[in-house]
């Protein structure tokens, strides 16, 4: 069993796949506190929590919207708690949720470890509880449903093999990390050092974090390229666009060029990173893909009508590293 309330599972993903298929279902009342007891039969709409990290990057906000779209299709009434990329902030958020007997979790976790408690609480309430795409680390995998995200080793290996290639296997990289303690910072670190560990000519000479956000990742870099050995820089790897986006504005005012003097790559292929190619200022992006609202609540539904699930889904990732039409700009979706 994997935490799973099967009678009130059961009628909250008839309530949503009624919605789903546009049938005009018994509407709930706007505001009206749904229970799962109250939500047995009755047509009410299933209650969704969804505590997020905060909007450090447009990756981030792109999430959030997606997943706020999806639930406002569906009619799925979610409750949105942003965490500000406090831990302690998600566990009140997942508290909160259980307290009041929501009928599924969807999480974020901005951190992998510390999480057995709350996610316990959660699994003897069976309320069962949908990572979000970053991972954990628990005793025991039961305490969550499923995990939808990308696999981040993967990333951080393509952006290192392309590096790699693209400094003909010599060069001094620079590395912002994503936030400390974060899946993605840990796995897109290792999956970078597995790559490059295969070519000796290549190293690491100064590893920081940028915490996700463009205006860290701008002084980290400012601070790289102030060091006594910055003129030995030759790349800068960054585990998400937003930092090197920032970072680039740090590389420019040091009177230096990105993209030609040093090769930037980062992960996410956000809009603006797509421009900053075509400005010929970034190299390549590794794309991650944040809209998982779709595939979030299929597996909310799934997980509600007793449906074994897989426990992790990988969301696949492309690298691009060639300029982007405008049209292409334009079109993507985030
Ligand atoms: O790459 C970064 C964001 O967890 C995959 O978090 C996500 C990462 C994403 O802030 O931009």
């Amino acid at each position: 069993m994997r935490g799973i309330k099967p009678l009130v599972a059961l009628s909250g993903a008839l309530v949503l796949s009624m919605s789903l298929f546009g049938c005009q279902g018994e509407k709930a009342s706007e505001g009206g506190s749904t229970t799962p007891s109250a939500n047995g039969g009755s047509g009410k709409k299933l209650v969704i929590g969804f505590s997020q990290i905060g909007a450090e990057s447009a990756w981030r906000t792109a999430e959030t919207e997606s997943v706020k779209a999806e639930a406002a299709k569906l009619g799925v009434d979610l409750k949105f708690a942003d965490a500000q990329q406090k831990q302690e902030n998600q566990i009140k958020a997942v508290r909160n949720f259980v307290a009041q007997g929501v009928d599924a979790i969807m999480l974020a976790p901005v951190i992998e470890s510390g999480w057995d408690a709350v996610l316990l609480e959660a699994k003897k309430a069976k309320i069962p509880v949908i990572l979000l795409d970053r991972g954990v680390k628990v005793s025991d995998d039961s305490l969550y449903t499923t995990l939808i995200g990308s696999d981040f080793v993967n990333e951080g290996r393509l952006a290192g093999e392309w590096l790699a290639k693209k400094l003909n296997g010599k060069g001094n990289v620079v590395e912002l990390l994503g936030t400390p303690g974060s899946a993605p910072a840990n796995e897109r670190h290792k999956g970078f050092m597995d790559a490059i560990a295969k070519t000796p000519g290549i190293q690491i000479i100064k590893s920081q974090t940028g915490e996700f956000t463009r205006a860290k990742g701008k002084e980290v870099m400012e601070a790289f390229l102030k060091s006594p050995d910055s003129a030995s820089i030759n790349a800068l790897y960054a585990h998400n666009d937003d930092m090197a986006i920032g970072a680039i504005e740090a590389i420019k005012a040091a009177g230096r060029k990105p993209g030609t003097d040093i090769v930037v790559v980062s992960v996410d292929s956000i809009r603006d990173a797509f421009k900053a190619i075509k400005a010929g200022e970034l190299n390549c992006t590794v794309e991650c893909n944040p809209l998982l609202g779709p595939q979030a609540f299929q597996a909310a539904k799934d997980a509600l009508a007793g449906k074994k699930l897989e426990k992790k889904t990988v969301v696949p990732d492309v690298v691009y590293d060639t300029k982007p039409t405008d049209q292409f700009i334009n079109d993507r979706k985030y």
